[in-house]
């Protein structure tokens, strides 16, 4: 097959991708040449650092043909592709995962183990890539995995920032932020792909431009240019030969500026100057389901979706000519809102460039663009001021506002032409600061919109969108998260992963469904025995890492009740911590209760800028410092935060926790999907009935789960007739109290007031119902250390936890995705016939 390739003449020859495996390629020769000739080391200078790294490269060499043969096959079979867009991917380390979906992880430590090196150290060498906040970006890295793994033909596209996630100290209890370099030892697993280069255009103007035949188009010009540059990760699908990309885009100053707009006195001036666009691609925003309405974030967006519609386009000229093939190849996902300029764009791109007309551009932009939805809390309801929007993007608000305009106009026709109704709907709200309302964008200019939970989807019909339910009753469907179980299964948890296989074989890591064969073992004493020596010895773990990080002795017999997320109010971590205080008060009133120990521990990072959220952090500090030095608490109880909660730290907390906490106020976590990980390994959870919890409860029973509190509905009836939580204050004698002691400044006598705005809030609206639920919750937690008691039923509920969480596999989800909106079917790799490949 001719292929063009920028006027070099290679010798095909030399390539190995169409050949077998020469015979000196092994792990031990590919590693041992790493370290010498990439990294120029000998047995003297050789660091562990290094070890990761060259031992990276290997396993990246490991998969380069494969990644190469994946990317022919999909060129050459030309099936639809599916692009998933996401502004955000927490993927966390690779190393490991690559070995496990590569089917060489036994064999890659023993042959390391031969030249005296240890593959679990190794892996510790390596940075998280945390270009990601919380669960949306964590949900894009899972279904990356899912993809490959399923063999679709998809791409992952996203932005290489240089600087992810902060890095979070405690300091005197405080959450302090620290820029994370991840890139400050290189990084093994992406490669720039020099000459893919794309020009992104900023600000400027637009120009009408007539024909001689009196037509007309719009020119956009006069624009400040960046260029962006690929970076490509390779994604291995689990036991399979697909190898997908996720293609990351790096800002870089355009090289060919010109000079004779500067005096050439500023020559050095001009050079610095232009160095400011590399600003781009420098820092990922720090907000979870937050949005500031930061000018540079909306370069961001553009500067994303610009490079990444050029970069689709390019592929699909490649095989076509007809645009209006276009929606029958390609398929682009939008994940949430943050690249919903990407349909501005692409009528841009089709109307002023391709020059197609506005209804056929529309008819192929509709047809191309999917939109999930990933949170009704409405600060995180995207919305652009008009201005910003206009001085970046002159050309995209013109065709927003005549985007709207048609639509307005339909909806007059066809619906209704009810003012109120009318405003609700515009894509541009009315009022003396007009907004781009880049949820209502998404709705009009896609064909599919999809919630991440059935309650979630409900809510987004009836109550967050209903006029644009009605008006495209399909448009709405539900496609309930999902989790790897690779990641959160199979390489977080290799002790269960074992005992589960020794049970009823390794099919489960693809098909999770298969847990279900489990339950068969429930009524058998041994097994639950190593059920329950799986869960200490993971919890043994932990213990040393708390000891190592808080140095805090942690009673391993104790309930680990863990709750780990960002932190935000509505995930009311708050809560967690009055439970705390009042199992305090109970040992305080009697020093000598018996009761079941705890050890409660969080972990999280709150944006920088949220106050509120970080006066949570404070307080769980502080109640740790009172609570664990307190003498007459012993080992019953004892408060731990762990510092810089990231992928590889829930890899470890995870799989030892037995109580997971996921006690949103009922109606606001969308889905969430640590509820899923801690279920799949075996944690029991207390939750509201919010989000997935629902699903979860469905799947693996009523008995073994702790569901408590408001059900999203009453929460809505409690508002509407007036909530007062200062009634609950009053009339519960043991939440007053806990009130009271923080209030009082019991737990910081060294610095009185700094509670004093929560408990205001508290008090006075507690928006997120805190108080309301607060006697459920404790009474819930107390069955909790009831049931913990009986060990032997503890057990038997931690087993169906697992046997029943099938559902929640990220390729359940996936493959919904594939059939239900991208209409993208697997690309089964054949070709390449050593198993070395
Ligand atoms: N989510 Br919007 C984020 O993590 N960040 C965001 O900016 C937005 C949503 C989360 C939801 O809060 C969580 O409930 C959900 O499970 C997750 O997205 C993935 O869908």
């Amino acid at each position: 097959m001719a292929k063009k390739n920028n006027g070099k003449v290679v010798n095909g020859s030399i390539f190995f991708t169409d050949k077998e495996e020469p015979e000196s390629f092994s792990i031990s020769n590919q590693f041992a040449e790493h370290l010498e000739f990439t990294l120029v080391k000998d047995r003297i200078t050789v660091t562990k650092d290094d070890a990761y790294y060259a031992l990276s490269l290997a396993v990246r060499d490991r998969m380069v043909r494969r990644w190469l043969r994946t990317q022919r096959e999909y060129h050459i079979k030309d099936p639809k592709r599916v692009y998933y867009l996401s502004l955000e991917y927490l993927m966390g380390r690779l190393l490991g995962n690559a070995l496990i979906n590569l089917d060489y992880y036994e064999e890659c430590r023993e042959l390391l183990k031969k030249d005296g090196y240890n593959l679990e150290e190794i892996k510790e060498y390596e940075h998280d890539m945390g270009l990601g906040n919380g669960g949306l970006g964590r949900l894009a890295a899972c279904y990356l995995d899912s993809m490959a793994t399923l063999q679709l033909p998809a791409f992952g596209y996203g932005i290489r920032y240089e600087y992810g996630i902060f890095a979070q100290e405690i300091e005197n209890g405080y959450q302090v932020e620290y820029a994370d370099y991840w890139l400050k030892n290189g990084n093994p697993w992406d490669i720039l792909r020099r000459s893919l280069q794309y020009r992104v255009k900023f600000y400027g103007r637009v120009e009408k431009k007539v024909y001689p035949d009196g037509t007309y188009y719009f020119d956009w010009v006069d624009t400040d240019d960046v260029l962006a540059v690929a970076y490509d990760v390779p994604v291995p699908g689990y036991k399979v030969k697909n190898v997908n990309n996720l293609r990351l885009w790096q800002a870089k100053a355009v090289s060919d500026f010109e000079f004779s707009e500067f005096n050439r006195g500023d020559y050095v001036e001009a050079v610095a100057k232009k160095n400011d666009s590399e600003t781009i691609s420098k820092v990922l925003y720090p907000n979870d389901t937050y949005v500031e309405g930061k000018f540079l974030r909306l370069k961001q967006q553009y500067f994303f979706v610009s490079a990444t519609l050029q970069d689709i386009i390019r592929k699909f000229k490649i095989n076509h000519d007809n645009w209006e093939d276009f929606p029958e190849k390609v398929c682009i996902q939008l994940n949430d809102t943050h690249p919903v300029v990407a349909i501005p764009e692409l009528m841009r791109i089709l109307i002023d460039q391709e020059r197609l007309g506005w209804e056929k551009a529309w008819y192929i932009t509709t047809r191309t663009f999917a939109y999930t939805n990933h949170t009704v809390v409405p600060e995180a309801l995207e919305e652009w001021n008009e201005k910003i929007f206009g001085e970046l993007l002159p050309r995209h608000l013109q065709i927003v506002y005549e985007i709207n305009r048609r639509f307005l106009e339909d909806v007059k026709k066809n619906y209704s032409a009810d003012e109120a109704v009318l405003e609700k709907l515009s894509i541009i709200s009315s009022g003396p600061e007009k907004r781009v309302r880049m949820a209502n964008l998404a709705i009009v200019g896609t064909f599919a919109v999809n919630g991440v939970a059935e309650l979630h989807t409900h809510i987004l019909k009836t109550r967050i969108f209903p006029d644009f339910n009605k008006i495209y009753p399909k448009k709405f469907l539900c496609v309930t998260n999902g989790i790897t179980p690779r990641r959160w299964i199979r390489a977080a948890n290799p002790e269960l992963s074992k005992l589960i296989t020794s049970k009823i074989g390794e099919e489960w890591v693809r098909d999770l469904s298969q847990l279900k064969q489990i339950e068969n073992f429930v009524d058998d004493a041994a097994f639950r025995k190593k059920w329950r020596e799986v869960k200490m010895h993971n919890r043994r773990l932990l213990i040393d890492y708390i000891k190592n990080e808080n140095n805090i002795d942690v009673n391993p017999d104790s309930i680990f009740d863990v709750q780990v997320k960002r932190f935000h109010e509505y995930k009311r971590q708050l809560l967690n911590v009055l439970h705390v205080i009042t199992l305090y008060n109970r040992i305080k009133d009697n020093p000598k209760i018996k009761m079941v120990p705890r050890t409660v521990i969080f972990g999280g990072k709150a944006a920088p800028a949220y106050y509120a959220a970080k006066m949570v952090i404070k307080l769980i500090n502080s109640v740790a410092d009172v609570v664990n030095n307190d003498p007459d608490v012993g080992d019953k109880l004892k408060v731990v935060f762990l510092k810089n909660y990231s992928v590889t730290l829930a890899e470890k907390i995870i799989p030892a926790s037995d109580l997971s906490e996921q006690i949103s106020v009922a109606g606001l976590e969308a889905s969430g999907t640590g509820n899923m990980k801690f279920a799949a390994n075996g944690a029991l959870t207390i939750g509201t009935m919010d989000g997935a919890n629902i699903e979860i409860r469905e799947e693996v029973g009523e008995e073994n789960i702790f569901i408590f509190g408001l059900l999203a509905e009453e929460v809505v009836e409690l508002k509407a007739k007036g909530y007062n939580p200062r009634k609950y204050y009053e009339s519960n004698p043991s939440l007053k109290r806990v009130i009271d002691m923080i209030a009082s400044n019991y737990f910081n006598p060294k610095e009185p007031g700094i509670f004093n705005d929560m408990i205001n809030g508290l008090m006075n609206v507690d928006y997120y119902c805190v108080f309301a639920d607060y006697q459920s919750y404790i009474d819930t937690q107390d069955k909790v250390a009831q049931e913990f008691l009986n060990q032997e039923e503890w057990t038997k509920k931690s087993i169906y936890n697992v046997a029943r969480i099938g559902k929640f596999s990220s390729d359940r989800a996936v493959s919904e995705y594939a059939k239900k909106i991208w209409n993208v079917k697997p690309v089964k790799l054949n070709n390449g016939n050593s198993n070395h490949d």
